[in-house]
């Protein structure tokens, strides 16, 4: 059984030989070419960044390292007694490439939960900050939410998220517990260049420490457009459940989408950047739903299943948008309410626990290749106008 250091170890001269070669063989090759669109469109669509754990298809969806997320649900080790992927199995691939096995997911558990003996260079990196953070985000809940109420220790013998549930104080609900498990590995990595990725690795450049790093990607992720669309779409839903009363017809629905977006509004839980196809993460908590009857009898949960069987149509119909499909905020949230997670402020501080995962994996590759502070050129109207004219 190896440890998660001596995997990683195996990978690194690798992949710095990989970037040598890139570098002094390949350095004049040409990836794309930049538009205007480009410039003035957010850098959507520009391939200017490097990004080792996952790669996002636009009609498939995230792989990680390859695997799409069935394949991850069915190689990644669970929790003992659990189905779902846990964060530590996810963390494993995310950053060595290589699906673990059953012991070394168990022994990367057991490092976390005792903050373990992990090697300097990297103890920095991934023990200071990713063993923590469940305990210091689960204490925010309970200080803001249940002050006063004891936080149980960390279990030794239990997985990252489980603990993360227990010190929340919904130790016992084995069926949240699994939820959230599943939630937080799919919820790890989305590619280089969404908003809260690309900040950890901005801030990260300059050498700043991964806690500072990973604090700015937190702000970004605060934004509705990104990590707070999935408070919002509970929110939203629960006004749509308000004003269309007790009997959900696709009709009803189709006026309220109609209504959101006719007052200049986006419709949260719907969109992406780069997807173009219903999101394979929204898939895989729609599946869990399925699974569990009590789950498909609540309202909400309904509602969320119903509004996309309705709402791709409408927006195709507005026009707008290059994707009407579904992203993974449309339908996250509700089953957290179900169980009665119910204080939706808190929901974008757990995309935040899971999304370091990914982030602080790619800061440990850009320290172990040495990756340069980044420093796009920027160019104003005038100097694009001209480009062109040239
Ligand atoms: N409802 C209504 N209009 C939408 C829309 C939606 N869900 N999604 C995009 N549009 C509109 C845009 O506002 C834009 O309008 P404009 O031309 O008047 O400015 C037009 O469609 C083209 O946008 P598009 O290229 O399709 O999308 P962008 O890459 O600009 O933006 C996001 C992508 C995700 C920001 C956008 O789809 C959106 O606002 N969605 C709702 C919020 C949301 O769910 N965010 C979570 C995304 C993600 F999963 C995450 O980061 O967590």
């Amino acid at each position: 059984t190896k440890t998660i250091r001596e995997a990683l170890e195996e990978v690194v001269p690798r992949k710095q030989l990989q970037l040598k070669q890139l570098k002094t063989e390949h350095s004049q090759a040409v990836l794309g070419e930049v538009t205007v669109e480009n410039v003035v469109g957010g850098m959507r669509g520009l391939k200017a960044m490097l990004w080792e754990a996952s790669v996002l298809d636009p009609i498939e969806g995230i792989r990680f390292h390859g695997l799409a997320i069935p394949d991850c649900q069915k190689q990644l080790p669970a929790a003992p007694g659990g189905k779902e992927i846990i964060a530590e199995s996810m963390f494993w691939l995310l950053l060595t490439g290589k699906v673990p096995t059953e012991a070394e997911t168990r022994q990367l558990s057991r490092e976390l939960a005792e903050k373990g003996d992990l090697p300097e260079y990297i103890e920095k990196l991934i023990d200071s900050l990713l063993a923590r953070l469940p305990a210091l985000a689960a204490r925010i809940y309970r200080n803001v939410y249940n002050p006063g109420k004891p936080i149980p220790a960390i279990n030794k013998d239990l997985d990252l998220v489980g603990n993360y549930v227990n010190m929340l104080g919904f130790g016992d609900n084995h069926d949240l517990t699994e939820y959230m498990r599943l939630y937080i590995a799919i919820h790890g990595d989305h590619e280089g260049g969404n908003a809260s990725a690309h900040t950890t690795h901005l801030v990260g450049s300059t050498l700043a420490d991964p806690f500072i790093s990973y604090s700015a990607a937190l702000y970004a992720l605060a934004g509705p457009l990104h990590g707070l669309a999935n408070q919002e779409v509970l929110r939203w839903q629960m006004n749509m459940q308000k004003e269309i009363g007790d009997e959900i017809t696709h009709d009803k629905i189709k006026e309220f989408l109609w209504k959101t977006l006719k007052s200049g509004q986006v419709v949260p839980g719907y969109g992406h950047g780069v997807l173009r196809n219903p999101d394979p993460r929204f898939m895989a908590l729609q599946q869990f739903c399925e699974s569990r009857p009590q789950l498909l009898d609540d309202r909400v949960i309904q509602l969320v299943r119903k509004t996309y069987e309705v709402a791709p149509a409408v927006l195709k119909e507005h026009g707008k948008t290059k994707n009407p499909y579904p992203n993974v905020d449309a339908t996250s949230g509700c089953v957290l309410y179900h169980y009665g997670l119910t204080q939706f402020k808190y929901y974008t501080v757990i995309f935040g626990v899971s999304r370091a995962l990914g982030c602080l994996t790619q800061l440990v590759w850009a320290r172990a290749l040495g990756l340069p502070i980044e420093r796009p050129k920027s160019l104003s109207m005038d100097a694009i106008e001209k480009l062109i004219k040239n």
